[in-house]
Order: C-alpha cells, then sequence, then structure tokens
C-alpha cells in the first residue's frame, strides 16, 4: 500500500477566474497562479484544487465544459498549464483537477452529435424520453437553477434531461462508451503528471431507471433526489473508475456528495471498498435552510453544528476518511457564515474557525482568500451579480411571489455564491491588485482593510496563524490520526474535543460566541504535562486549565501528555 499522503496534507482550493490576472483583462488565469505559487508555499499547503480551466461557454463558470482535454482560452493555454504543473511540482505542491462528469456542456461535441439524431452514434450518451401524452416533461423533477430538469429539443422530439442549468444535461453513465471515454480522459490527465481529481456531484451519475416522479416541492417541482443521489449503480461505477484508473496511479480523490451521509460515506471511503478517500458532504453548510433552502435561512444553533461534525467524526473513526472545509466556491465566506465578519471580531474569530476545523480528523481544506479572513460581499443591486443560480434564484422568486426583492437580496447576501467569487484582494492597490482591468465581477470594497499585503505584513494575521497549523498538523501525529470526543455536549457556545493518539491528548477548546464564557475541563482527562501549541489570544502558558475563561471568539489548542 503506498503512504496515504493526503491524510496529512492541506489542500488549497483555487477557483481561477477569481483568483489572479496575469493579462490585465479582468479575468483570472492560469499564468496568474503560477506567478502565487511561491505565496502557497509560504502558507505551507500541499495540494492545489484547481477548479475547472478547461473550454466552457461559461454557463455555469466551468462547470459546464465544451472539451475536457482542452484549456479554456481566456485562462491561458496547455503551455501555461504544463508551466504552472511543474513549478507547483517543483515547490512540492501537487495539482488536484476538478472532474465534472455528471454532465457536459450543451457546446460539447458529444453532445451537439447526440442531439442531432435519433439514431446518431452519440444519441445515448445523454438522457433522452419521450414526452408525456400530454406533452409535458416525462417526470416532475426541477433542476437545481430553477425550472423543470426537463428539456424539449424540437429537432427530434424528446426530451433531455440537466440536473443543474439546461446548458449542462447529463451524462448516460448507463452507456459504457460513456464510462469508457471519461476514463480515457481522466488517464490523459494523469499522464501529464496531476495528482488527483475533486469530482463534481459524483453521487448524482447513477439514475433510478425507472424514473418516477418525485413529491412536489413549494417550488412547485417534484424532488427527484430520490432517484438520483447515491443512486443503484452508483458503487459499481465508482470501482470500476477505481480499477480501471485510480489505481494505476497514486492519487487524491475526493467526491463532492450532496445529501450524503456518514453511513453512505463509509461506503464512499473504506479503505477495502476501493472507490474515493473522502467525500465533501453538506450537513454542516445546510445548517440552518428553511422553506425555500437557502434563499430562507434561518437561526442556528451550536449544538447543532456540533452534532454534524460529531456525527462524522465518530462515523469514520475506524474506517473511511472526513475532508474538513468550512468554505468554497459554492458557499459563503466561513467567517461571515459560522463566525463574525465585525471589525472588532474578524480576525479572532477567523481564527478561532480556523483552529476548530484543523484540529478535526481529516483533510483540511482552505478556500482561497479564506487565510487572510476574506468576508461575504452585500452588493445592492442584483446587476452585480454573475452567478447563474443567483440571477435564476432571484428571477424565479420574485417572480413567482414567493419572495420579495428585499428578501432575496437579504438571502443573496447571506448565501449566495458570489460571496465567494469576489476576486482575490492582494493589495490595497485599484481592484484589490487583482488586475488593472475591469475585473469580471467587481471586487468586495473592503479590500483596502482586508488584503494580503496587509496580512504579510502583520505577525499577528490570519495568514500566519493559518500557517503555523498546518505547520502543527506536520509536527504532531495526533492532530492526523487522533481519536475524536466531543466535550461538553451541550454547551451553546463552546465547541470542545479532546483527540488521542499514543501518549498524546490534543485538547481543542473554541468560543463561537462575543461573550466572555468559562469552560471547566472534564474529570476524567487526566495529565502531568501541558503544552500550549496555538491560541489566538495571549495565553499565560502556565495558566492552570482547570476552569477556563475564555474571551470573545477565543480559541487555544494543548497538548497533553
Ligand atoms: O455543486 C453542486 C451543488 O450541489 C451546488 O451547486 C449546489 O447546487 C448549490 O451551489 C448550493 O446551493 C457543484 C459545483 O461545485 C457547482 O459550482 C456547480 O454549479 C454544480 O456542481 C454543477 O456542476
Ligand atoms: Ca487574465
Amino acid at each position: 500500500m503506498t503512504k496515504q499522503w493526503w491524510k496529512e496534507a492541506v489542500v488549497y482550493q483555487i477557483y481561477p477566474r477569481s483568483f489572479n490576472d496575469s493579462n490585465q483583462d479582468g479575468i483570472g488565469d492560469i499564468k496568474g497562479i503560477t506567478e502565487k505559487l511561491d505565496y502557497l508555499a509560504k502558507l505551507g499547503i500541499e495540494v492545489i484544487w484547481l477548479s475547472p480551466v478547461y473550454e466552457s461557454p461559461n454557463d455555469d463558470n466551468g462547470y459546464d465544459i465544451s472539451n475536457y482535454r482542452a484549456i479554456i482560452s481566456e485562462f491561458g493555454t496547455m503551455k501555461d498549464f504544463d508551466e504552472m504543473l511543474q513549478e507547483a511540482h517543483k515547490r512540492n505542491i501537487k495539482i488536484m483537477m476538478d472532474l465534472v462528469v455528471n454532465h457536459t456542456s450543451d457546446e460539447h461535441s458529444w453532445f451537439i452529435e447526440s442531439r442531432s439524431s435519433k439514431d446518431n452514434a452519440y444519441r445515448d450518451y445523454y438522457i433522452w424520453k419521450q414526452p408525456n401524452e400530454d406533452g409535458s416533461p416525462p417526470t416532475n423533477w426541477g433542476a437545481a437553477f430553477g425550472g423543470s430538469a426537463w428539456q424539449y429539443d424540437d429537432n427530434t422530439g424528446e426530451y433531455y434531461l440537466h440536473l443543474f442549468s439546461k446548458k449542462q444535461p447529463d451524462l448516460n453513465w448507463e452507456n459504457p462508451k460513456v464510462r469508457d471515454d471519461v476514463y480515457n480522459m481522466m488517464t490523459f490527465w494523469l499522464d501529464k503528471g496531476v495528482d488527483g481529481f475533486r469530482m463534481d456531484v459524483i453521487n448524482m451519475i447513477s439514475k433510478d431507471q425507472r424514473f418516477p416522479n418525485g413529491e412536489i416541492q413549494d417550488t412547485g417541482y417534484g424532488d427527484g433526489s430520490p432517484y438520483y443521489l447515491n443512486g443503484p449503480r452508483i458503487h459499481e461505477f465508482l470501482q470500476e473508475m477505481n480499477q480501471q484508473v485510480l489505481s494505476k496511479y497514486d492519487t487524491i480523490t475526493v467526491g463532492e456528495m450532496p445529501g450524503v451521509n456518514a453511513e453512505q460515506a463509509k461506503l464512499y471511503t473504506g479503505e477495502n471498498r476501493k472507490e474515493l478517500n473522502m467525500v465533501f458532504h453538506f450537513e454542516h453548510v445546510d445548517i440552518g435552510n428553511g422553506k425555500y433552502g437557502k434563499w430562507t435561512p434561518e437561526h442556528w444553533n451550536l449544538t447543532e453544528l456540533k452534532t454534524i461534525f460529531s456525527r462524522w467524526q465518530e462515523g469514520l473513526e475506524e474506517d473511511g476518511w472526513n475532508s474538513l472545509y468550512w468554505s468554497n466556491h459554492d458557499q459563503p465566506r466561513a467567517i461571515s457564515r459560522f463566525a463574525d465578519d465585525s471589525e472588532a471580531y474578524r480576525v479572532l474569530s477567523g481564527k478561532m474557525l480556523a483552529t476548530c476545523l484543523h484540529m478535526l480528523k481529516g483533510t483540511p481544506y482552505i478556500y482561497q482568500g479564506e487565510e487572510i479572513g476574506m468576508t461575504n460581499v452585500a452588493f445592492e443591486s442584483i446587476d452585480d451579480y454573475r452567478d447563474i443560480e443567483t440571477l435564476n434564484a432571484f428571477r424565479d422568486y420574485t417572480e413567482k411571489n414567493l419572495l420579495t426583492e428585499e428578501e432575496i437580496m437579504q438571502a443573496i447576501h447571506k448565501r449566495g455564491r458570489d460571496n465567494a467569487r469576489t476576486p482575490v484582494q492582494w493589495s490595497s492597490r485599484a481592484n484589490a491588485g487583482f488586475t488593472e482591468g475591469e475585473p469580471w465581477i467587481p471586487v468586495n470594497p473592503n479590500y483596502k482593510a482586508i488584503n494580503v499585503e496587509e496580512a504579510l505584513a502583520d505577525p499577528d494575521s490570519i495568514f500566519y496563524y493559518y500557517q503555523k497549523l498546518i505547520a502543527l498538523r506536520k509536527r504532531y501525529p495526533v492532530i492526523v490520526h487522533g481519536k475524536y470526543e466531543l466535550l461538553a455536549k451541550d454547551d451553546q457556545q463552546i465547541y470542545a474535543y479532546t483527540r488521542k493518539w499514543k501518549e498524546d491528548t490534543l485538547l481543542v477548546i473554541c468560543n463561537f460566541s462575543s461573550d466572555l464564557v468559562s469552560f471547566n475541563l472534564p474529570n476524567h482527562l487526566e495529565f502531568v504535562d501541558k503544552t500550549l501549541l496555538i491560541a489566538n489570544y495571549n495565553v499565560d502558558e502556565t495558566e492552570e486549565i482547570d476552569s477556563v475563561e475564555l474571551k470573545p471568539y477565543e480559541a487555544r489548542v494543548y497538548n497533553l501528555r
């Protein structure tokens, strides 16, 4: 067995469009990434997860791919890519590609062929169905970005399935030729030297072939998810992919899986199952979802969050592996979502969240800008937004009078995907130093105070705190391997837990509130020696810890022996 290096690594996600623009056209690009590799090496990360860089008409910013083997020209060339890969490897940084194979773009040559006639060789690459007798779509399923999940095509008089936008037709994984083509494409990238894949909505690729209607939702559409999430042949497909491709390389793999639970994750990530290394679940990022999901955000409790994390920590303790994240390109900024982005507490709470997450068992993911504590943005006008999900939701919910404009704008400010997609703030120069051109999406107006230049100049910055967390991971095996135990289960303000490994007991104490709160160490924790590993306030290291007074958003990690 090869060494499971992906358990020890920290991954950094790059959303290339918003990362760094090297040629001043307002769009982040691959050369822009290469320019910043030294910065990432300084942070200490070992893997980059690169959101899609393939040819795409950008209906969903690259998650709609029209050619899996070409680089989209606005990001650069294949030569730029190869150079980036080489430069990353020189710095011991691996590159994980985004693999988007539940669907392609409708501009992919496979789909152009497929829709051209019923007897085209590519017809069965996608999911085509006849209309019902009254002409209505084959099922009542709704699509993730609004409307029906079926699009009628005049040319052949049939509907095709699209679980996302109508420019993202779902591939038909029942067809062995589709699977072969995907595996060959993966091999192409692995032979180039990439180090693994983050697999987009990979638990959606196997559909229940009976295609039943779903339960009607408040939006008027049926919920098809029981018939395509973790579908009947999903494990078979992943095992086949592993056998034909992944097993031949030393890779890191993570499956993005809406609606997956810890029990199922054991099947996806169990050591002997030969499927994936880990999965991204959505349980903590969906916390507080209301009637219309994220568009009706409600209050959430820390105890709910602790219950979720604990279930996953305990569920995958013996077998399988966790991925750990607060944010990504689909989610709001971590500090704004889970802590406090006010001026008084932004830095403290950013460090607290980092502590809480990175000390859990699993592979931590940092989303670009998180390491400098970037926050949500609240554009006043919908015209400043670019995300298809956001724009469609604004239109659909207001048109149907389900939400007022004010209500949906508030929800967009809290939970919209563009919160994470404003350009990385590199400096206090114009456009945050991201570009000298017109950025494709406006920068967050707080860039003068929050930027990389500032962070690098301040030894107390969130950046150096992350750097220290990553360095600790390399020094203390307990951080990678320790067994998790939740403390103070019912506490509404404190998240505390231990991690045990051989002689070491890691004690992690995080205050998720702006109150002063006291934490009492449970009696069963016996130790003779304690070392403070990291803290976001100045702590007297000799302080007794039987009972600790915690300041707002305070976080401490001790190693007990
Ligand atoms: O996301 C899948 C997914 O479930 C989210 O898009 C979700 O629908 C929404 O963001 C939360 O409200 C993946 C990609 O990460 C996302 O960027 C793509 O838009 C989507 O798949 C389709 O490829
Ligand atoms: Ca550019």
